[in-house]
């Protein structure tokens, strides 16, 4: 039997075939799940709609988490084409690079304000948006990253931003509680992706991982779609609140 047979995943995050998001929908789709997806712009729906025809997606629409009403459309289409929501997935972030370049304090109120809101408000929303949409024995699983509690060199304000996200993440999960709905984070080690371009000394990041974690490599986007399915699916039935780490160890490696 597979693992998420039957299950309605949304899943949101998909700008190419690198991004973490992508590698999600495919696994889950492998494991039984019916797929509805959201790209941001139009620009990225050239991308994602094919993407989501390869992955014969339900669903595909347009969504913008800075946007209230595209809240209230994404539970009218999930309403109408899925009936309720059995996993929710949320795989963005954003920090303007103006930013993320400066000195962090120099971080302006404008900058904060929007990483904040799109990286992180933007999951209490979501939830607040499907509760009456989750199924009983839901999960909502987000992505985050170390940076929000250790210092990273030059990860700055999304590291404030996942540390919010974290948080939520555990205040959530008594209010989800209540409807026997659990909620995550995985915590991803560094990934070759769309967002991650372009970050100054993120090859470095990478070589340390490679050099100093006990697995003695990178994770990819697969590592973390396993550990998805895992807390999408009934096998981590007692697990909600938590940050799970799927980074070869990097972590736990002090020196
Ligand atoms: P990605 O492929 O670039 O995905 C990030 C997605 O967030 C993009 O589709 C992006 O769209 C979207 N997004 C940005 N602003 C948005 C908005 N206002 N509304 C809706 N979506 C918006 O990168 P990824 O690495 O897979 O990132 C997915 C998640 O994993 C993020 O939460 C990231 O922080 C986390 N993570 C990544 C790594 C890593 O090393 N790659 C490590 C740990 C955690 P645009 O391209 O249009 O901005
Ligand atoms: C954003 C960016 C969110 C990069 C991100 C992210 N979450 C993980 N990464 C990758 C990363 C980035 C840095 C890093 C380690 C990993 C880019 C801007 C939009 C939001 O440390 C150096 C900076």
């Amino acid at each position: 039997m597979k693992l998420l047979a039957g299950k309605k995943a949304v899943i949101l995050g998909i700008a190419n075939e690198r991004s973490i998001a992508y590698s999600i929908a495919k696994l889950f789709k492998d494991e039984g799940a019916e797929l509805g997806l959201t790209y941001v712009n139009e620009a990225l729906g050239k991308r994602v709609i094919p993407l989501s025809e390869e992955l014969g997606a339900k669903f595909v629409i347009p969504m913008d988490v800075t946007v209230d009403g595209d809240y209230e459309n994404l539970k009218k289409v999930v309403e109408k084409e899925f009936g309720h929501v059995d996993i929710l997935i949320h795989s963005l972030a954003f920090a303007n690079g103006e930013d993320l370049k400066k000195p962090f304090i120099e971080t302006s109120r404008e900058g904060f304000a929007q990483a904040m809101d799109i990286s992180a408000y933007s999951l209490m929303k979501l939830c607040n948006t499907l509760k009456d949409s989750f199924s009983e024995e839901a999960s909502v699983l987000a992505m985050t990253y170390h940076g929000s509690v250790k210092i990273v060199k030059n990860y700055n304000l999304m590291g404030v931003a996942k540390a919010a996200l974290e948080c939520i993440t555990r205040y959530l999960s008594i209010d989800l509680g209540e409807r026997k709905v659990r909620i995550n984070c995985i915590s991803a080690g560094p990934i070759r992706t769309l967002a991650a371009s372009g970050i100054p000394g993120f090859r470095d990041i990478l070589k340390d991982v490679e050099e100093r974690s006990p697995l003695k490599r990178n994770v990819t986007q697969d590592d973390v779609a396993n550990t998805a399915v895992y807390l999408a699916s009934r096998l981590s039935s007692g697990v909600t609140g938590q940050v799970i780490y799927v980074d070869s160890g990097h972590s736990q490696v002090a020196l």
